[in-house]
């Protein structure tokens, strides 16, 4: 019986996705799973890749996508193609560190509905960012924080372990749309769920490309609306527009070589 199915979404990973699997199938070590990448036909053929690597391991499954596209639909079919009891998913561009994996595991089989790999708690951090782009993020994480109804200390994480049974009984309130997925889990998780954070330092991406767009900052931010809970009012939309002012400021400064 499979434990633990990591789901890895990617979109142009073919640089990295080998090095992942072998990573998390070396973190995992004797705990049964399986790993699942939900890939979106990239052009640089990531699945094939992907499926290249099946050969050698037998506990790797590949989903070659071609309808909607998307990082959140990604991870729901992800999930639905699992056979594990937890549900866990994770970048496969190597910023996220496989290493803290068995202590989510351990987590969760202690319990815990939801583990999330937080990088703003005790023992987390980010490596490779100035004092600007982190005010960014965290100032983002923080206004997402006053709108939920349930919180973590990184909203924005892709990078969690989700008890099967708990996520089954989200499942219908979720709108897999866009990126927000762990905030939408977070929000609809059945009351009394154990909620619990491992730290961890998120890394720099040394290959690939980030798909991480003002495109996207403004759909977390106009999906914070559809997630507080009926709250959506004048002060939400002013908070959602200061959201996305607040990634476009860090675009530019970007762009100005400042960031
Ligand atoms: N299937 C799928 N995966 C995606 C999509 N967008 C991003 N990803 C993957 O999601 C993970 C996180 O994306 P990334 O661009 O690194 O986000 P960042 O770390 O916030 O810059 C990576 O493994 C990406 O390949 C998408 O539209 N579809
Ligand atoms: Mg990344």
């Amino acid at each position: 019986m499979t434990e633990i199915t990591v789901v890895l979404p990617t979109y142009n990973e073919a640089e990295n996705i080998a090095e992942a699997v072998s990573r998390i199938t070396a973190a995992l070590g004797a705990a049964p799973h399986e790993i699942i990448v939900a890939d979106d036909d990239s052009p640089d053929l990531t699945w094939r890749k992907a499926q290249e690597l099946a050969a050698q391991y037998p506990n790797l499954k590949v989903l070659r996508r071609t309808t909607d596209r998307g990082l959140y639909p990604a991870v729901m079919d992800g999930f639905a193609a699992a056979s594990g009891k937890y549900l866990a998913v994770m970048d496969a561009d190597l910023q996220h560190d496989e290493k803290i994996l068995p202590a989510m595991l351990e987590k969760a089989r202690a319990g815990a509905g939801l583990v999330i790999a937080s990088r703003y708690t005790e023992g987390g951090g980010i490596s490779g960012w100035n004092t600007t782009r982190l005010l960014i993020s965290q100032t983002a994480n923080r206004l997402a924080g006053m709108l939920l109804k349930r919180r973590s200390t990184d909203l924005m994480s892709g990078f969690f372990i989700v008890e099967r049974a708990a996520f089954e009984k989200a499942r219908p309130a979720l709108k897999p749309k866009g990126f927000k997925i762990l905030m939408d889990i977070l929000q609809n998780l059945p009351d009394g769920t154990v909620v619990t954070e491992a730290g961890y330092v998120f890394r720099p991406r040394t290959a690939g490309e980030s798909k991480i767009s003002l495109k996207v900052a403004w759909q977390a931010a106009a999906g914070l609306g559809e997630l507080s809970m009926g709250r959506v009012n004048f002060i939400l939309l002013l908070v959602a527009l200061g959201l996305f002012l607040l990634a476009a400021a860090g675009k530019i400064l970007r762009l100005a070589g400042l960031w």
